[in-house]
């Protein structure tokens, strides 16, 4: 029982694959190698992604993006521990997991690049669309799993929020309730240790943030969240939980944003060149390709081969999104109600007849 034996308190984090690509053996989770192998062009597909989504911002191509460079693991570790049936509910850097759970690649820059559509998930995926508000999806996951709880779904609920949403009173309200209605729902904390410049010590005085789960009655775990391994072994443990009605768990991602906070933000005014080196030797994609080279699944010349098929995907995605229709003026305003109040039919007016003058 991993969880139980990571109690917070004790200042213990877990970690299965260590940076050399060894393992703990009696700690690996039992993989299938396709499973395995999948998990690795995921990670490589995302980071391939995600720097495209960067030049396309530098080329005015896409509009203000969230790069989430290094905590490749920290997304998809969880997000493959979550059946068909199970919701995954996301902030905004989450690319990873999104990408796992069958979002379309393209969508997602279709969304970046300012368009609704990009939401507009296909049927049968239970993924909950972005939400920028810090903190906010953390109450929607509490009612949704509560939902599964009450119509005896058996689905769990998988929620991703950053240490800087832990401080949100939404945190507190979701994980209150949480524990009170022992609802079968999974909180995943990337804690990748700022909140735009706002360090994690000055976040919270708690020396971690898994431990907060202690005081809602429900356990908490830290994990390493650069570790693929330990990240879904964690997860698939407090999935089986929730689904056998023992209640929900925090899970903290202790990780690290290597890249800018968004596209508008320069990191190196607030933090130090030598934390981001140090980070980059933890790498989490570069660990779990040492993994598989010593599990003889991988070598340069796959590599290669995945360098270059990914590429082609990534360019076909951009081109597929670039081609969408433009979203109409009347998009804008139309989803927020079901009839549209007048302040908000006058703004539309006016910027139809501005853009109609033009
Ligand atoms: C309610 C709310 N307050 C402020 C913001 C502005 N904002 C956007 S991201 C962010 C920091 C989020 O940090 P964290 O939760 O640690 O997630 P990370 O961006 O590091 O993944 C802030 C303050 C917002 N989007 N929503």
């Amino acid at each position: 029982m991993l969880i139980d034996d990571y109690d917070p308190l004790k200042g213990k984090r877990l970690q299965i694959l260590k940076e050399t690509g060894t393992v703990i053996k009696t700690l690996e989770p039992q993989l299938e190698e396709d499973v395995l192998l999948k998990a690795y062009r995921t990670m490589v597909l995302t980071r391939a992604a995600d720097d495209k989504a960067v030049k396309l911002q530098r080329q005015g191509r896409l509009g203000a993006y969230p790069p989430g460079l290094g905590q490749e693991a920290s997304q998809l570790g969880p997000a493959m521990a979550l059946d068909k049936n199970d919701w995954l509910i996301w902030a905004f850097r989450e690319m990873g997991a999104l990408i796992w759970k069958g979002v379309p690649l393209w969508r997602q820059f279709l969304y970046w690049m300012g368009n609704e559509e990009g939401n507009n998930f296909p049927d049968g995926i239970r993924v909950t669309p972005t939400s920028v508000p810090v903190g906010s999806q953390i109450l929607h996951a509490v009612g949704i799993s509560y939902a599964s709880k009450i119509k005896k779904e058996g689905s769990v609920a998988l929620v991703y929020f950053g240490d800087g949403g832990s401080s949100e009173g939404d945190f507190h309200e979701g994980l209150n309730m949480a524990g009170v209605l022992n609802t079968p729902t999974v909180f995943v904390c990337q804690n990748n240790q700022y909140a735009i410049s706002m360090r994690r010590a000055k976040q919270t005085a708690s020396q971690t943030i898994a431990q907060k789960a202690l005081a809602y009655g429900f356990e908490g775990i830290q994990v390493d969240g650069n570790d693929l391994l330990a990240l879904y072994a964690a997860t698939k443990e407090a999935v089986d939980r929730a689904r056998n009605g023992e209640g929900p768990t925090l899970i903290e991602s202790f990780t690290y944003r290597r890249g800018d906070h968004t596209t508008s933000d320069d990191a190196s005014r607030y933090r130090p060149e030598k934390e981001v080196t140090e980070w980059e030797k933890r790498d989490p994609i570069l660990r779990f390709r040492k993994y598989l080279e010593k599990k003889k699944l991988w070598d340069d010349e796959k590599e290669k081969k995945l360098l270059d098929e990914i590429q082609d995907e990534v360019e076909r995605c951009v081109a597929k999104a670039e081609a969408y229709h433009k979203p109409s003026i009347e998009d804008i305003f139309k989803h927020t109600y079901a009839e549209m109040p007048p302040e908000l039919k006058d703004q539309m007016d006016r910027l139809q007849q501005r853009e109609g003058s033009e």
